[in-house]
């Protein structure tokens, strides 16, 4: 069964980022389990900026779980990525992932390797990017296994990438690698962008999505775009997805309202 979730960044640097909650996990935990969802994402500055006893605390005192853990901080606060021309800056990357799928793994929560892909240009033309990030994943992905999670990949749309856009396209960069042990991140906002049909994109890509960012055409929550989500659903569900649906979206125009709108849209797509 998909299960939902909603995110809550801990990153100053991110603000105005498409995180519903800002205020802290004990405050998302709380709200979370107020308006009934199943799980919390964390945005965390590092995989030690975070107490996991605390988290642990919370978890079991609000019975949730987390859904996933991001790793976009090593980009937005130290401009790391995995496909930087420098080989100390990749490897720098590929350390503050190892230490983000270590919090995560705690809590069985796979670790999302977003704009932490980076982009090529300049000295690294696109094959040697689609190189370097194959062998950063390599070694990641069978490092989650410790944990029994899985590596989540995610395509971003053209703005915040060049290298892998579409599901499909992810498939086959997938299927490239020699672990079997990376899934894919479908954000039904970047797919919005990039994808001629969302529902055949999530068709073709049955078996490789680990992780879904439930959110509207505008970025803002499920429902308060222009998104049709009826057929997303169908598709989901037909596929046998079933992970979560995490609400990575603005908090427009509040935290609260975008929180409660997401769960709304998720009961109605999902539980009825
Ligand atoms: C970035 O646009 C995004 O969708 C995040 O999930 C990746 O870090
Ligand atoms: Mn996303």
């Amino acid at each position: 069964m998909i299960k939902s979730a909603v995110t809550v960044s801990l990153v100053d640097e991110a603000r105005g980022g498409p995180f519903v909650f800002w205020d802290g996990i004990p405050d998302a935990c709380a709200k979370a389990a107020e308006l009934g969802f199943d799980a919390i994402e964390i945005f965390a500055p590092s995989g030690e900026a975070v107490d996991l006893h605390q988290v642990g605390s919370l978890l079991a005192q609000y019975d949730l779980n987390v859904a996933a853990v991001g790793t976009g901080a090593g980009m937005v606060k130290h401009g790391l990525s995995l496909t930087d021309p420098d080989p100390a800056k990749r490897a720098a990357a590929k350390d503050f992932i190892r230490k983000i799928i270590d919090f995560g793994g705690e809590f069985s929560a796979p670790a999302i390797i977003g704009s932490m892909q980076g982009k090529w240009g300049g000295a690294i033309d696109r094959d040697a990017a689609l190189g370097l990030l194959a062998e950063a994943l390599n070694e990641l992905g069978p490092y989650a296994e410790r944990f029994a999670i899985p590596l989540i990949y995610e395509p971003l749309n053209r703005y915040e990438t060049n290298l892998i856009k579409t599901v499909a396209d992810g498939v086959a960069y997938l299927q490239t690698l020699s672990t079997s042990n990376v899934k894919l991140l479908a954000d039904l906002f970047h797919m919005n962008i990039e994808e001629a049909d969302l529902p055949a994109a999530i068709r073709a890509g049955k078996g490789y999505i680990g992780h879904v960012h439930f959110v509207d055409s505008n970025r803002q929550a499920a429902g308060r775009g222009h998104m049709d989500f009826a057929p997303i659903a169908a598709a989901l569900i037909e596929t046998g997805y079933d992970c979560y649906a995490s609400a990575e979206a603005l908090p427009i125009p509040d935290s609260d309202t975008a929180a409660a709108a997401t769960i709304e849209s998720f009961k109605k797509h999902f539980r009825s």
